[in-house]
C-alpha cells in the first residue's frame, strides 16, 4: 500500500547501525524490531521471541528512483514490477543489471497500482482501494480484462496453484489463478500476536515472505499455519542520504533457478541481491 506515509517514522530511517561495532548489535537487532513494529500498532510483544535473520548484500543494482514500487517478481531471466500512485502506476519489465526499463504500460490512470503476480501467460494487477484488479498478457502487456474482489489490495504472490494475496489486514488470502476467485485464507500471527500490514509478497521455497508496511522488516510465514518462523532485519541497505529521499522497503522477487533473493523500495535508487544471515545468540 499506499501513500500515507509518517516522514522520519520509519523504523529504517533510525540510525542504529553504529551499534553493530559493539557487542549490543544483536541486542540492537532486536530493538529496531520492536520498535518498528510498534510503529505499526502491534498490540503486545510476544512476536519478539521469533528469530530475527540478517542478510548481506550480494550485488546492487540500479533502480529507478521515481517508482512507487507495489509489486516485484522474477520470470524468465527478468524482473517485472508495478508502480503506484494515482496517474502514475505502470507495469514494467526491467533489466536487472542496468535498471532500465525495458516494457512499460500505464495502468488505469484512475486507480493506484497494487501488486503483481504472474501466471502462465498473464500478469495480474491488484489497485488499492478500487476493489478490482486487472489481466494483462505478459508478454505484449496489452490488457485483457478486469477482476472484482472485496476490500483493499495489497500484494500478490502465487504457489504452484494458488494465487496469494494481501489486503493490508493479517489475513492472507488464496484465490483461484484461473477464476481469481478466493478459495480459502489463513491468519497471520507471530507468537500469537496478528500481524497486519502485510505488504509485497513473495513465496520463497515453501514460505510467503512479506514486506511489514512503513518498516524494514520481512515475516517469513508458514502458509499452513499463518505462522510468522522468523524476521529478516534489513535495516540499513541504504545508506541515510539515501534513505532520506526514498519512502519504505517494497519488492521482493526469488528466482528459483539461482535462489537469488531480490529486494527494493517505493523510489529506491536501487535493488538489491541480498543473502540471509542466520540469526544469532543476542
Ligand atoms: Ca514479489
Amino acid at each position: 500500500m499506499p501513500f500515507r506515509q509518517t516522514p522520519g517514522f520509519t523504523a529504517g530511517r533510525f540510525s542504529l547501525s553504529a551499534a553493530a561495532s559493539c557487542g549490543a548489535y544483536w541486542a540492537m537487532r532486536r530493538l529496531r524490531l520492536i520498535l518498528a513494529l510498534l510503529l505499526t500498532a502491534l498490540p503486545g510483544l510476544a512476536w519478539a521471541a521469533v528469530p530475527v535473520f540478517g542478510y548481506e548484500v550480494v550485488n546492487r543494482y540500479p533502480h529507478d528512483p521515481q517508482a512507487f514500487t507495489q509489486g516485484l517478481l522474477w520470470r524468465d531471466g527478468g524482473l517485472y514490477e508495478s508502480t503506484g500512485q494515482v496517474g502514475a502506476s505502470s507495469i514494467r519489465k526491467v533489466e536487472l543489471k542496468t535498471g532500465k526499463v525495458l516494457q512499460r504500460a500505464a495502468t488505469d490512470p484512475f486507480q493506484f497500482g497494487e501488486g503483481i503476480v504472474d501466471w502462465g501467460d498473464r500478469l495480474i494487477q491488484l489497485t488499492w482501494e478500487g476493489r478490482k484488479g486487472a489481466i494483462y498478457d505478459l508478454a505484449t502487456f496489452e490488457k485483457l480484462g478486469d477482476f472484482a474482489y472485496p476490500g483493499e489490495g495489497w500484494g500478490l504472490t502465487r504457489d504452484s496453484r494458488r494465487i496469494i494475496m494481501s489486503d493490508g489486514t493479517p489475513v492472507l488470502r488464496f484465490l483461484d489463478p484461473d477464476t481469481l476467485k478466493q478459495t480459502g485464507q489463513v491468519s497471520v500471527s507471530a507468537a500469537g500476536t496478528p500481524i497486519r500490514n502485510l505488504n509485497e509478497l513473495e513465496w520463497v521455497d515453501g514460505e510467503v515472505w512479506a514486506n511489514v508496511w512503513q518498516t524494514n522488516f520481512i515475516a517469513r510465514i508458514d502458509p499452513k499455519s499463518g505462522e510468522v518462523v522468523g524476521w529478516i532485519d534489513l535495516n540499513g541497505l541504504l545508506d541515510p542520504t539515501e534513505a532520506r529521499s526514498a519512502d519504505v522497503l517494497n519488492g521482493i522477487a526469488w528466482d528459483p533457478a539461482t535462489r537469488r533473493v531480490f529486494v527494493t523500495g517505493k523510489y529506491w535508487p536501487a535493488l538489491f541481491e541480498i543473502k540471509v544471515t542466520e540469526p544469532k545468540t543476542p
